[in-house]
């Protein structure tokens, strides 16, 4: 036998030896957001961008501790409802799940972070903008978007500023997300120069919204902030079209979707909207983000996809760092995440909010979603 050919064999020997000696394991990541309902797209949205992240380290390879561990998505639909949201929460607990990448909405973020918090299991919400979800004293609790209290002034200030709006009406979706924005929305039109005319309320299963909308015509407004999200904003301002209502749209980043175009027809032209985070293409990675979700879903990406994938990688940082598959030890390394993705940089505050967040601001275009503004936090 030559020696070359020897010496092969015998590397190839140890390397086989090597990974034999590494135990594979793996990891559950739970991923939770509505993926039936109105909203589907936007959670679909979002459990695409875990399960690219997911599929990306494992074809990488990743190995903790020693051993080669095989990440697993583990995603839920909690159907944007409070209840179910709890009842997903305990079955990712039952699962072992290492950690969270939901909720999606603020109404269902905020109930299902105390079954974590007694599970002491890391959840990281890709999209929960209402502050109240981080403000329970929770260890567990963490988010990678900015927050209604940020997001409602920066739509003011815009809508007051830039659109030159000075007088407002405020519509939510009874909500815990919708009501919050049109809270921290209201306070900053009023510190803004914005008369508020008048504050109502729907639902987020509501398909008609003309007696509202008739009633709001007669107080005339320059603007109309809803807070909801594109299954109903989008409808809203379609029947603002229909029923003359000359109004610009405003709404949060629940609004601020590639769909809403779908929904509110050429109507979607008069929406101004907020995202709770840096414009995909100002995202340091945004540009390669949306060529590679597109080659794998063979759709556009609506709104938090690219969250949702960087809040895997923080979970698989925290990981690596702690140098431990043990949910706890895991939670232990969060507070020191310092992680460079393709939203841009995320460390977080004491309380588990971004320590430098963005808000985006756009309008629609013949269909196209323009940028228009960003905020930084
Ligand atoms: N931030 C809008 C969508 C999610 C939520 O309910 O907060």
């Amino acid at each position: 036998m030559k020696q070359s050919y020897r010496s092969g064999l015998v590397a190839a020997a140890a390397l086989a030896l090597s990974f034999a000696a590494q135990a594979d394991e793996i990891v559950q990541i739970g991923h939770v957001a509505p993926l039936t309902g109105g909203t589907a797209h936007l959670g679909k949205d979002s459990e695409n961008g875990a399960r690219l992240a997911v599929e990306e380290i494992n074809a990488r390879g990743l190995s903790i501790g020693g051993k080669r561990v095989t990440l697993r998505l583990d995603s839920q639909d909690d159907a944007g409802d409070p209840r179910t949201a709890t009842q997903v929460a305990q079955k990712l607990v039952d699962d072992k799940v290492l950690g969270v990448v939901g909720h999606l909405n603020s109404g269902t973020s905020i109930p299902a972070s105390r079954i974590y918090k007694d599970a002491g299991i890391v959840e990281i919400s890709q999209a929960a903008t209402n502050p109240a979800y981080t403000q329970q004293g929770f260890n567990t609790t963490y988010r990678v978007v900015a927050t209604d209290a940020q997001q409602g002034p920066a739509l003011a200030a815009y809508a007051a500023k830039s659109l030159g709006v000075k007088t407002v009406a405020i519509v939510d979706d009874s909500t815990a997300y919708g009501q919050g924005l049109a809270d921290e929305f209201g306070k900053a039109a009023e510190t803004s120069g914005m008369k508020v005319l008048s504050r109502d309320a729907t639902n987020d299963k509501a398909v008609d919204f003309r007696a509202i909308l008739t009633k709001i015509k007669g107080e005339n407004p320059d603007a109309i902030l809803y807070g909801g999200m594109d299954a109903t904003g989008g409808p809203f301002a379609k029947q603002a079209r229909q029923l003359g209502v000359r109004a610009k749209i405003l709404g949060g980043d629940g609004v601020c979707s590639t769909d809403v175009v779908k929904l509110a027809g050429p109507a979607a032209d008069n929406i101004v909207c907020s995202e709770a985070g840096m414009a995909l293409e100002k995202m340091p990675g945004g540009a390669e983000f949306a060529r590679k979700y597109e080659a794998r879903f063979h759709q556009p990406l609506q709104v938090y996809a690219p969250f949702s994938y960087d809040a895997v990688y923080i979970i698989v940082d925290a990981m690596k760092r702690a140098n431990s598959t043990d949910a706890a030890k895991v939670l232990a390394a969060m507070p020191s995440t310092d992680y460079k993705g393709v939203i841009g940089e995320t460390s977080f505050t004491a309380q588990g909010d971004l320590k430098h967040g963005a808000i985006s601001v756009f309008s629609y275009k013949d269909g196209k979603k323009i940028l228009l503004d960003v905020v930084r936090m």
